[in-house]
């Protein structure tokens, strides 16, 4: 009998792409909640020597680290409903976007972290110059997700876009999201929710909005300290 555990955090972005496979694909598994600011489990640490971040899925006993490492082994492990073309070149689309949005991460933090001032001006503007490629290269008019009509990885990975971004630009005081900037952005943010496994396993909008607030005010703290 398998046995697949998940270590994981109930807020984490990261975290929630690896969720969403695992129930796309029907996989059934055992979640583990870590508490990563104050009591990292021993397997955690365990898991993950080098980065003890989650999250970690333990596929029979073998750890797996990194979600989009993680994404590719479920897809490659269980490739009952594919999340991956199989056309080489969609593939590879596919993968670019993953890495594209991955390589961005530290700009979306840089937004989300900025208090008004010079700084802010120069995040905002990067991250509006991210959103705007998203919009214009990546999504298509055409085309229900990123890859066509069905959702795949690269949804997966741009997911928390989806749900995160409201609560994080309230929270910045910054709406930089407009349906009427970004049509396309917010059609793909609907179509995707709208997947019953997706709007199943959303975090609730105010655990995760009064987590990210804390985070936010933690890490702006120990960078400036008082
Ligand atoms: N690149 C990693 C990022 C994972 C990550 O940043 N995890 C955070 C939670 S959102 C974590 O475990 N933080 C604990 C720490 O930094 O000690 C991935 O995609 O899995």
């Amino acid at each position: 009998m398998e046995q697949v555990k998940l270590l994981g955090n109930y807020t984490s972005p990261f975290n929630r792409r690896v969720i969403w496979a695992l129930k796309l694909k029907g996989v059934p598994f055992e979640f583990m909640q870590e508490d990563l600011y104050n009591n990292k489990s021993e397997l955690l640490l365990k898991s993950n020597p080098v980065y003890k971040k989650i999250p970690v899925l333990i596929h029979n006993g073998k750890p797996i680290s990194e979600s989009t490492v993680i994404l590719e082994y479920i897809e490659e492990t269980w490739p009952e409903n594919p999340l991956l073309p199989l056309d080489p070149h969609e593939r590879a689309t596919a993968r670019f976007w993953i890495k594209f949005i991955e390589d961005k991460i530290p700009i979306m933090f840089a937004f989300f972290l900025s208090i008004p001032g010079e700084e802010q001006d120069k995040a905002i503007k990067d991250w509006l110059e991210v959103l705007r490629t998203i919009e214009e290269h990546g999504l298509k008019e055409d085309k229900k997700f990123f890859g066509g009509a069905n959702i795949g990885l690269t949804d997966l990975v741009f997911g928390f876009l989806a749900y995160q971004s409201e609560p994080m630009e309230e929270i910045v005081g910054v709406k930089l999201m407009e349906t009427h900037s970004f049509p396309r952005l917010h059609t793909w943010a609907e179509n995707f929710k709208s997947v019953s496994v997706i709007k199943e396993n959303l975090p609730d909008q105010d655990r995760l909005k009064a987590h990210i607030k804390w985070r936010k005010e933690m890490l702006i703290g120990s960078a400036h300290p008082r």
